[in-house]
């Protein structure tokens, strides 16, 4: 059952459980939070060129070892399609709840969508695709224009810094330890919600996916997405809804209680 009011479709027993007030609302987001804007999930999806590859098997150091020019091709592709893309309404609906509310956002998307819909201090467990640094001496490095036309295989640059290692993706590969300070500033924030918000993840990525379960007992914990996933946590409603529906929602049922 749904009331189809001024927040939407929103189920009716969901609008009752956000029907109280919020004091540390939590979203926490995956690749389905971007699904609306064009950019194909990690799971399903199309990857243009490169759609005959496994995601996983191209986010790995092996990978990486194997084919550089493949995988910077392939992040290259990806940085391009971000950079062409705009934030949808479930991006501006969380910016939306950061304004109105102080919402924080903990993501394991590496694209900026969150930061352009206005999103502050958003926390990135798997790292950003405009962070690109030495595959050798850690330095950061400054990005050009991605390619204007996809390139199945492209060179990446030689370090400036140390002069011998080739620049890399700044995200976190299978196998690759997450960023110790981002994971604990995370868990924190999960720690202290009243209201989690957990948005188009399919929950199967460790330790990202374990963190949910650090919500406090008494916490509120909503699933948004259309084929729910394997969330680790206890939920409280699931609701089999797009980002960019459900969160719109979402925030003005907030805006109508508060
Ligand atoms: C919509 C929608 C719409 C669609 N609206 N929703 C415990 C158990 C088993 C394995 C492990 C474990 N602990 C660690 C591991 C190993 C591994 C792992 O988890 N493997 C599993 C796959 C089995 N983890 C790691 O290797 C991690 N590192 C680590 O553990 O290090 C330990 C270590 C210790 C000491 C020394 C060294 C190491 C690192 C994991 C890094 C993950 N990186 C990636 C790639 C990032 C860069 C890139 O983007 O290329 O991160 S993998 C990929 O998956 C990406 C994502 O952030 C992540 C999560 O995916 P997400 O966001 O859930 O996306 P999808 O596609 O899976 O789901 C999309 C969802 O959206 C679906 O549910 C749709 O229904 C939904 N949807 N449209 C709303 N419109």
């Amino acid at each position: 059952m749904s009331d189809k009011n001024e927040w939407g479709d929103l189920p009716t027993a969901l609008s009752q459980l956000l029907n109280r007030r919020f004091e540390h609302i939590v979203v926490f987001s995956g690749a389905g939070m971007s699904a609306d804007s064009g950019i194909p999930t990690f799971r399903s999806g199309s990857n243009g060129l490169w759609g005959e590859f496994d995601p996983q098997q191209l986010a790995t150091p092996d990978a990486w070892q194997r084919d550089k020019e493949t995988v910077w091709g392939w992040y290259e592709w990806r940085r391009g399609h971000v950079m062409a893309a705009t934030p949808n309404p479930g991006h501006v609906a969380v910016a939306r709840l950061q304004r109105e509310f102080g919402a924080q956002v903990v993501t394991q998307n590496v694209d900026d969508l969150h930061e352009r819909a206005g999103v502050q201090g958003a926390l990135h467990l798997h790292g950003s695709l405009f962070a690109a640094r030495c595959d050798r001496c850690g330095a950061r490095a400054t990005l050009n224009a991605p390619p204007p036309e996809a390139q199945r295989r492209l060179a990446p640059t030689t370090c400036a810094v140390c002069g011998k290692g080739s620049i890399r993706p700044g995200v976190v590969w299978f196998g690759e330890q997450l960023d110790d300070e981002v994971v604990n500033a995370a868990a924190q924030r999960i720690a202290d919600c009243d209201l989690l918000l957990i948005v188009g993840t399919s929950g199967v990525v460790y330790p990202a996916a374990g963190m949910v379960r650090l919500a406090p007992e008494d916490a509120v914990i909503v699933e948004i997405n259309p084929q729910p996933g394997d969330v680790a946590a206890r939920v409280d409603f699931r609701w089999q809804t797009t980002a960019a529906a459900g969160l719109p929602a979402v925030a003005a049922r907030l805006a109508a209680r508060h």
